[in-house]
């Protein structure tokens, strides 16, 4: 039999730790409030937690702007509620892996400080320090929260790069002594017994020397800020890995926007000694805009392409690396809203579809905290009640200053993309704030709190909850599921997502309507009477017939 690492038998549950629970009344999720809440992980089944950012940071983009990557923020509580959160996941067999942020720090970690202060201090080369032509920044390049790259610093008459907001400068990973320090700084959370991390774009490390102009951007005066899967991203990965990751039992995911199943066989090739595994971001895109406005769209994600996206990876890495497998995170929409249906008379059924879909699936799979009660986006409908740089700095910038879309055009957009979505308070019971904080919350609570929460979730067997707790027990039981190999059927359907998976002679059928109509499909061409029913959202299967959001699971005799 194959050697399976734990992690490929895993689900990891990520926890955004600012909107999970607030225990000292201040309306912002801490450290003790996920220690609170352990028992109902583990009474959810999965294995490993994902922490986003818990380090010291000025708060410009929730902790992805680090000022001390040794420090907890004073918002989430102390290294010692760290110790004792640490300490108690492991004491229930739970692993914890920490989000690791150094394609960047923040402008106010000290590292920085000096580095701004003059022109030969040694740490100026940390970062990417240049002069522009003229009045002009050192290259065309856009950053991901509007303007340009560069930020012109009068102290040295010099521009730095940030390719996200002016308060995220780049680390300049061409130094070997920044490398070091950031080994050094990864060994000692390894060493505190941390289980790996969840790395922060880490194929930007390595920028194209000379650091060129990149295309221009339609609608724009900036070039795309050619930063990805740059010329010594393997090297420099390599290297962490000889002097760091290899040195213990860990699993490492790192977030790679842009990357495709070859590329991610670079990164997370078995034999590559790089990563274990790789966010891919192609089945999140499906649904850009077809003008030129990225994820400001409202369109719909169109299934066939997803089918083959998701087919393509399942077949791309199989036995050559390991998938990881979501459908939303802190960045996104909630998956039920974007590719189920959160109307009431579908979002149950909806979210049990998905879950199935992508559960079922060979990888790693990561729930994003609520996912597992069905909670749907915020549905803002005030920009006042949007918190996110992201969403604020597009608005300010494709509404106020180039006009190019009205504001009401702007407000649907964001309903449908903006990274609040997923933001919003973990939904715990009916009290005020949804259990999760008696203090105004720093975002608003997803006013359905009251329908949808986990105690009500915990109290109904039929819950949405219940169904992934089932999920992971399959896994868990079934090597099917873990090391099946994938193989897509129908893969023209458009309303249909059907697969096969195969392990040891037996076949596993995977169905899943994605539409609220209920469709005629043949399927008792594979359903025999002695086809054995392993999970579904409706019970039984009803011959050749497909309801409303209907997905089951099959093992064919
Ligand atoms: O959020 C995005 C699109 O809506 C992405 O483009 C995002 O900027 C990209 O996925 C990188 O994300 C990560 O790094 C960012 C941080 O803001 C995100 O929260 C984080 O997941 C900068 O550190
Ligand atoms: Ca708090």
């Amino acid at each position: 039999a194959a050697t399976i690492k734990w992690w490929q038998q895993a689900v990891v549950y990520q926890v955004y730790p600012r909107s999970f629970q607030d225990t000292n009344h201040d309306g912002i999720g801490d450290l003790k409030g996920i220690t609170a809440h352990l028992d109902y992980l583990k009474q959810l089944g999965i294995d490993v937690i994902w922490l986003n950012p818990i380090y010291r940071s000025p708060n410009d983009d929730n902790g992805y702007d680090i000022s001390d990557y040794q420090q907890i923020a004073a918002d989430f509580g102390t290294m010692a509620d760290f110790d004792e959160l640490l300490q108690a996941a492991h004491d229930r067999g739970l692993k914890i892996i920490m989000d690791l942020v150094v394609n960047h720090t923040s402008d106010e970690h000290p590292w920085f400080k000096r580095s701004r202060q003059d022109r030969t201090n040694q740490y100026r080369d940390f970062y990417f320090w240049r002069s522009g032509n003229g009045k002009k920044a050192p290259n065309n390049w856009d950053a991901a929260f509007g303007g340009s790259a560069w930020q012109y610093d009068e102290q040295t008459q010099q521009y730095y790069l940030h390719t996200f907001s002016t308060k995220q400068p780049d680390l300049n990973w061409e130094n070997p002594t920044l490398r070091e320090s950031v080994y050094t700084m990864m060994t000692w959370w390894l060493n505190k017994g941390v289980d790996g991390f969840r790395m922060d774009v880490i194929n930007q490390i390595s920028k194209l020397p000379g650091l060129p102009d990149g295309p221009l951007k339609p609608h724009s005066q900036f070039g795309d800020a050619r930063v990805t899967n740059g010329p010594r991203v393997h090297e420099f990965l390599q290297e962490m890995n000889q002097e760091v990751l290899s040195q213990f039992d860990i699993m490492t995911v790192g977030e790679t926007h842009g990357v495709t199943p070859a590329d991610a066989l670079k990164y997370a090739g078995a034999d590559q000694h790089e990563l274990d595994m790789v966010f891919e971001f192609q089945h999140l895109r499906l649904d850009n805009s077809q003008h030129g406005l990225g994820k400001w769209s409202t369109r719909k994600t169109p299934l066939v392409a997803l089918k083959k996206v998701i087919s393509d990876w399942q077949v791309g890495l199989e036995g050559r690396a390991w998938n990881s497998l979501f459908w939303n995170n802190h960045d996104t929409p909630r998956a039920v809203s974007r590719f189920g249906d959160d109307r009431p008379a579908y979002r149950v059924r909806s979210a049990k579809m998905l879950a199935t879909c992508l559960h079922l699936l060979q990888g790693t799979p990561y729930i994003y905290q609520g996912e597992e009660l069905g909670m749907t986006d915020a549905h803002f409908t005030e920009l006042a009640s949007y918190r996110d740089i992201e969403s604020l700095s597009a608005y300010r910038d494709l509404v106020t200053e180039r006009q190019l879309l009205s504001p009401a055009d702007m407000m649907a957009r964001l309903a449908a993309r903006s990274r609040d979505n997923s933001r919003t308070p973990m939904q715990w019971d009916t009290e005020v704030n949804a259990g999760f904080s008696d203090a105004a919350p720093w975002l608003t609570v997803n006013p359905n709190y009251r329908q949808i929460n986990a105690a009500a979730a915990l109290a109904d067997p039929d819950s949405v909850w219940y169904y992934y707790q089932h999920l992971i027990q399959l896994r868990h039981q079934y090597p099917s599921v873990t090391l099946g190999s994938f193989e897509l059927l129908w893969a023209d359907d458009p309303q249909v997502f059907l697969y096969a998976r195969q392990w040891e002679g037996r076949t596993w059928l995977v169905c899943c309507n994605f539409t609220a109509e209920t469709l005629s499909r043949p399927l008792d061409q594979y359903l025999t009477p002695t086809a054995k029913c392993l999970i579904s959202n409706y019970g039984e299967q009803q011959p050749n017939k497909l309801r409303p959001y209907e997905a089951w699971v099959y093992q064919l005799a």
